[in-house]
């Protein structure tokens, strides 16, 4: 499909420029990996904010000029994590914006991409990432599981995404204490937030319920809120919003 094949062509080219033995030295040098969890699982709802230039569905979101100070202003709103997608040819992301939103503000960072093979993890973790996300639809097999333990091992917290109901069943089988499912359907790309409210509830009480995509509004923050949602994942509506700092203070008054 598509998406992946491009993800696939731009990881061979990082490759050739960039060895695992590269990756592996930077991260020997860097600190620890920040927690997410206790904001994740303090009483209310946590924001994840995205910095997102592009996507699929709609082109040029916005003209994000300095993604660092983005996520400093979701940050002084109230956001718990910021999200930054990495890839490039659909969604105009790179390591460079994760680099240098880590650098700016004192929350966990997602790394927001199409996560296939340990070399992103490491890459994840040399710029500087305390969560990567791993989408079941493409991890196929024993391959779910791998990429969740060296996760682990690295120190980064997985965010493993589903859409339906099987894939929610391997999720919560790989172990992954924080499952996102995407109200978003990455075929079509229309959006349903209703699938979360059907998936939300067969996620484990103990684990970190995270609704994402499709929010417009605070309305819909505390629409996923009371079908279970602890954290909500906002990407479109924030990078549009005039004023981010107010937008995520307004998603989880
Ligand atoms: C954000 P939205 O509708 O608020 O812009 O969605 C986020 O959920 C979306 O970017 C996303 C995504 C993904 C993008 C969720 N899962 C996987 C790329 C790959």
């Amino acid at each position: 499909d598509g998406i992946l094949e491009g993800v696939r062509e731009d990881l061979e080219d990082r490759k050739r420029t960039t060895s695992l033995a590269d990756l592996q030295a930077r991260v020997r040098d860097l600190p620890p990996t920040r927690d997410p969890l206790p904001a994740f699982r303090s009483p209310g709802v946590s924001i994840i904010a995205e910095v997102k230039r592009k996507s699929p569905s709609k082109g040029a979101l916005a003209e994000i000029t300095d993604p660092a100070a983005l996520a400093a202003q979701y940050e002084e709103g109230g956001a718990s994590a910021i999200s930054v997608l990495t890839e490039r040819r659909r969604f105009g992301g790179s390591l460079a914006d994760l680099e240098a939103v880590r650098g700016r503000v004192g929350i966990p960072v997602l790394r927001k991409d199409f996560i296939v093979e340990p070399y992103q993890l490491w890459e994840a973790r040399a710029y500087g990432a305390d969560l990567a996300l791993l989408m079941v639809v493409s991890l196929e097999g024993a391959l779910l599981d791998e990429l969740h333990g060296l996760a682990v091992e690295l120190g980064l917290t997985p965010l493993v995404e589903s859409h339906t109901e099987d894939e929610l069943a391997r999720a919560v089988a790989s172990g992954a204490q924080v499952l996102g499912v995407n109200a978003r359907d990455l075929t079509t790309l229309e959006v349903d937030r209703t699938v979360f409210k059907a998936l939300g509830p067969q996620i484990p009480a103990d684990r970190v319920r995270v609704a994402e995509s499709g929010v417009a509004g605070p309305g819909d923050v505390a629409e996923y809120r009371g079908w279970g949602a602890d954290v909500v994942l906002v990407g479109e509506a924030l990078v549009r919003s005039g004023d981010p700092v107010t937008s995520v203070r307004d998603f989880i008054r």
